[in-house]
């Protein structure tokens, strides 16, 4: 087992990576889609609104790839995955849209370049409303700041222009989107992984599906795809292929009211269906759930790491988001201390320690 550091677009700089080395990672996951500004914690800015999205006509080229994976192997480390597409490029593929064609297109020509530049995994959350909901609150250990979801009442729809969070278009019309069900979002997924599978296993690819966190049946309005831990079986069965995996998010996992994170961990485990873990803790469980620090929370992260290490699980694991720490770098000071106790947890588990 492999330990990974994600970084935000904004942190994709030699410093970062220093410290990723520094910290023990040997890996680093990136997100290109400009989300957040470096440090806030993980979608909470108080508006509920990750902010613009990218380009539409910009998609990342195979310069940019090639550069990112050469600041990261100078610093002795690997970039193990690409994490999210940009709104911007397959919003209508979400929305089943009229550019969903001409956004298929992208994606492909994205995974090719992907693979072309030697990155082995692309992770993708598809969801209409994606992260939503969550609040910035003092509810780790030490009154340290996370978030937490406690499914608001009030779940006004999705404006015409957004999705994922995002906003693809400001000058979209008023209205919202309306309603999208379960069997309707099935069938979207259905289409973006026939038409893109086949070309992630061309280009060596594995395609890496994030659960719906939160894990709401539905949310605004919209359905919800993987919200209990059995639906990432239903969407590996819609198109078998090893490119065609999971980003497995052990904390989502946890947030799920039905089945258990540990069976969930060895089943996907033993399916080899993972191509890389994010571990985090939790206290609770939707509707109403905190983010806490990863040796506090429900999850036994040696139970899960010894589960993995059973199943000969090889992968990058990172941390997810953590808690902020109170101090100049609250940031990194989270992430050095998920990282440290990760490392520890995969070094007892080696050494099969009890
Ligand atoms: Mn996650």
């Amino acid at each position: 087992m492999k330990i990974g550091l994600g970084l935000y677009r904004r942190m994709l700089r030699d410093d970062n990576f220093r410290f990723a080395k520094q910290a023990g990672c040997t890996h680093i996951v990136a997100h290109l889609v400009d989300y957040f500004r470096e440090g806030r914690v993980h979608g909470s800015d108080g508006q509920n609104s990750w902010g613009p999205a990218g380009d539409p006509d910009q998609l990342w080229t195979l310069e940019e790839l090639t550069d990112l994976k050469r600041a990261v192997n100078a610093h002795g480390l690997e970039l193990a995955a690409i994490e999210n597409f940009d709104p911007a490029h397959w919003h209508d593929v979400l929305l089943a849209g009229p550019k969903r064609d001409r956004q298929l297109d992208n994606l492909k020509a994205l995974i090719q370049r992907i693979g072309e530049v030697g990155v082995p995994v692309m992770g993708y959350n598809f969801s209409i409303a994606g992260v939503w909901a969550h609040q910035e609150l003092p509810c780790a250990r030490g009154d340290a700041m996370a978030v937490g979801f406690d499914n608001p009442t009030d779940q006004p729809p999705i404006p015409n222009g957004h999705v994922w969070n995002m906003t693809y278009d400001p000058q979209a019309g008023p209205g919202d989107i309306g309603t999208v069900d379960s069997d309707e979002l099935w069938d979207r997924l259905r289409v973006f992984l026939e038409a893109i599978v086949p070309v992630a296993e061309e280009a060596g690819v594995r395609l890496a599906a994030h659960p719906d966190d939160p894990p709401m049946p539905t949310l605004r309005d919209t359905a919800r795809l993987v919200y209990q831990p059995q639906r990432y079986d239903r969407l590996l069965d819609l198109v078998p292929s090893r490119a065609n995996a999971l980003e497995f998010c052990v904390g989502t996992l946890a947030e799920m009211t039905e089945g258990d994170v540990y069976e969930a961990l060895a089943h996907y485990a033993r399916r080899d269906a993972i191509a890389y873990v994010h571990l985090r803790n939790v206290r609770g469980k939707v509707p109403s759930y905190r983010e806490v620090f990863i040796d506090e929370g429900d999850v036994d992260m040696l139970r899960a790491l010894r589960i993995l290490h059973g199943h000969d699980y090889d992968g990058v694991i990172i941390p997810d988001h953590t808690p902020q720490m109170t101090c100049d770098a609250p940031w990194h000071a989270g992430m050095a201390h998920a990282i440290g106790y990760i490392r520890a947890g995969i070094q007892a588990v080696q050494r099969g320690l009890k």
